[in-house]
């Protein structure tokens, strides 16, 4: 599917959200990095370390890689839920629809099962799903705002974000943020959790405890600095792909 809003899975707000990314992705050289890969493989590691992780879907995710989202939610056991920040009638059914199409045998937040209610957060994503973000101790949230990160974190929660804005609000609160196109980021995802399935705990929590999210972002950073400094030297954006 891709990101239209004719059929509700997508607000107009995910417009211009598709666009900002498509910017970040040109200055960043539209590839995974080194120290994204890196980011996966810590959030492959907290996904299987947790006890009830959720993977929190937006509309523009759900548009993106609903497939990849259901293959994830069935090999981590982590559920997944619909959580929207632009609550339109409609939207939350239609997201519902796409995993199922996908899929998923069960979809959290919808309608009145999301009957829970986060004081932290003070947009229309308070409204959770008791059984799902609400007792979740690790959640997944992919494309965010930086207050509803900010207002997870407070309750304890450890989140993974996939932004490829480095200096978004989200991207510094988030214990594990991946800078990157999300639909790069998936299928890696998806390996990385069947690759460090059978490990041991211990190991998983070695690799969760050397991630440095700081690191991260200042390499994400470092990458777009440097890939803008050759292209202002240069001044050719092909020649820039080409010599890099
Ligand atoms: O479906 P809803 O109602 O829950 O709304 C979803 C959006 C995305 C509209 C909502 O969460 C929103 O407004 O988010 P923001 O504040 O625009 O933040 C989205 C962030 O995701 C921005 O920093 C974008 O650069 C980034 N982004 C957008 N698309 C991608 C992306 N990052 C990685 N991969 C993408 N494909």
């Amino acid at each position: 599917m891709t990101i239209n809003i004719e059929n509700k899975v997508v607000a107009l707000a995910g417009l211009i959200a598709h666009g900002r990314e498509e910017a970040f992705d040109y200055i960043l050289g539209e590839n995974t990095t080194k120290s994204a890969m890196e980011a996966i493989t810590a959030a492959a590691a907290m996904l299987l370390l947790a006890d009830h992780p959720i993977l929190s879907v937006n509309g523009n995710v759900a548009a993106l890689s609903p497939g990849e989202l259901v293959e994830l939610s069935n090999i981590s056991g982590a559920g997944l839920e619909v959580n929207l920040f632009h609550r339109q009638p409609g939207r939350e059914e239609a997201i519902d629809k796409v995993l199922r199409m996908n899929g998923a045998k069960t979809v959290l937040g919808i309608g009145a099962a999301a009957s829970a209610r986060i004081d932290e957060i003070y947009s229309d994503r308070r409204r959770v799903d008791p059984k799902g973000i609400f007792k979740a101790d690790v959640v997944f949230v992919p494309l965010e705002d930086g207050d509803r990160t900010e207002g997870l974190v407070k309750m304890g929660k450890k989140v993974i974000t996939v932004d490829l804005n480095p200096m978004s609000r989200t991207v510094q609160f988030a214990n594990i943020s991946i800078v990157d196109n999300f639909i790069r980021v998936m299928p890696l995802l998806i390996s990385e959790v069947e690759r460090l399935q059978k490990r041991d705990k211990v190991e998983l929590e070695k690799i969760v405890s050397m991630f440095s999210n700081s690191k991260v972002l200042s390499d994400a950073m470092n990458v777009m600095k440097n890939r803008l400094g050759k292209l202002a030297e240069i001044g050719v954006f092909v020649e820039l792909n080409t010599s890099m």
